[in-house]
């Protein structure tokens, strides 16, 4: 007998076939649209649909207030210029997709959301999607992984988009991590990560942490990393990225260009690497690295365990190209080299156009 998926089916009588048509033709979810013509911020009944509304609406499906729910993929849109209030407790996003945007009519500047050092903007707990747009996110807490948004096995998007004031352990200002079996993407282009902090004892990543634990892939291209941190008083380990860290382990392919890297320092008694950027990549993606500037970072305290200042590059494994780079004025108290540039493991590895100059 044959299994009953694969059982001849009886001819369809044409009631079921008419049914069959008008599902097919029905139209997909399109997700509700949420433009957003308050600073303020409220979960009242009170007439109107606030950033959290629509935020708690968005990762729910479900309607609060004027923010009617809806089961498809939800745009929010900031279209009153000013600073926005998001401080009245954590947001969880699972599996759905949200993108939030500030009217282009104005610059990222004029759309800002205060999380008043209370919150993050957005927690992306597995296979979710967050998409922001030309809008800017300022004093985040995050607790141990993302100040202002920790994707945590979720796709992330940033376009035109500010960091800054934000906090957490690791990834002062974003964490983005993805494990096996979640081939998730992070794609930042033109964005700024300015003056975040990690504060953990082992902490990565004062403006972005980065990590890839057996999948995904990063693309960041046109990104400015100034002024962040990583503050760590007692004596661990691992203290990595002040502007940017990024590990991959078996993850795909990496693709930074034209990055900005200034005035980042780690400030942290012992095993502080790369106060600029922290690269470890043990995957066998492609992995490139062009046109960067690498400018005034510092490790703040002298120990032998620290340093490089401004660059720590760990290639073991990945075809790499790694060209354009411009490394000056990395100097601090005690980083003994501007950069560290180490290609292990079975990499094939292109390293042109160096300048490091002023150190
Ligand atoms: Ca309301
Ligand atoms: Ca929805």
């Amino acid at each position: 007998m044959l299994p009953r998926l694969l059982r001849p089916r009886r001819r369809a009588p044409a009631a079921w076939i008419v049914a069959a048509l008008a599902v097919a033709v029905a139209p997909a979810a399109r997700g509700a649209t949420y433009t957003i013509t308050t600073l303020a911020e409220d979960t009242d009944a009170n007439g109107n649909c606030t950033l959290r509304e629509a935020l708690i609406a968005a990762a729910n499906d479900g309607t609060q207030d004027l923010c009617v729910g809806d089961v498809g993929a939800d745009t929010i849109v900031l279209a009153a210029v000013g600073t926005y209030s998001l401080q009245a407790g954590e947001i969880i996003d699972g599996f759905r997709a949200i993108t939030v945007r500030g009217d282009p009519a104005h610059p990222a500047s004029s759309y800002v959301v205060d999380l008043g050092g209370a919150q993050r903007f957005l927690w992306l707990d597995f296979d979710a999607a967050l998409t922001l747009e030309n809008l800017t996110l300022a004093n985040g807490l995050g607790t141990t992984h993302g100040g202002a948004i920790l994707a945590n096995n979720s796709d992330l998007t940033l376009r035109d988009v500010t960091i800054t004031g934000s906090h957490a352990e690791n990834g002062g200002g974003v964490t983005f991590v993805t494990f096996a079996g979640h081939d998730h993407h992070l794609d930042v282009e033109s964005a700024r990560f300015e003056a975040n902090g990690a504060t953990g004892d082992q902490a990565y990543g004062g403006g972005l942490e980065v990590g890839l634990q057996g999948a995904g892939s990063a693309r960041i291209v046109r990104a400015s990393f100034l002024d962040n941190r990583i503050d760590a008083a007692s004596g661990g380990f691992s203290r990595k990225g002040g502007g940017l860290s990024l590990e991959s382990f078996s993850g795909g392919t990496i693709e930074l260009r034209h990055l900005d890297v200034e005035g980042n320092v780690i400030d942290a008694p012992s095993f502080a690497q790369g106060a600029g950027i922290e690269l470890f990549v043990s995957s066998t993606a492609a992995f490139l690295l062009e046109d960067v500037l690498i400018a005034g970072n510092e490790i703040a305290v002298a120990d032998g365990t620290n340093g490089p200042s401004g660059l720590d590059l760990d290639l073991e494994g990945p075809p790499a190209t790694v060209r354009r780079l411009r490394l000056t004025g990395n100097l601090g108290t005690a980083g003994r080299d501007q950069a560290v540039i180490q290609a292990g493991g079975a990499t094939s590895a292109t390293i042109s156009d160096l300048l490091v100059v002023d150190g």
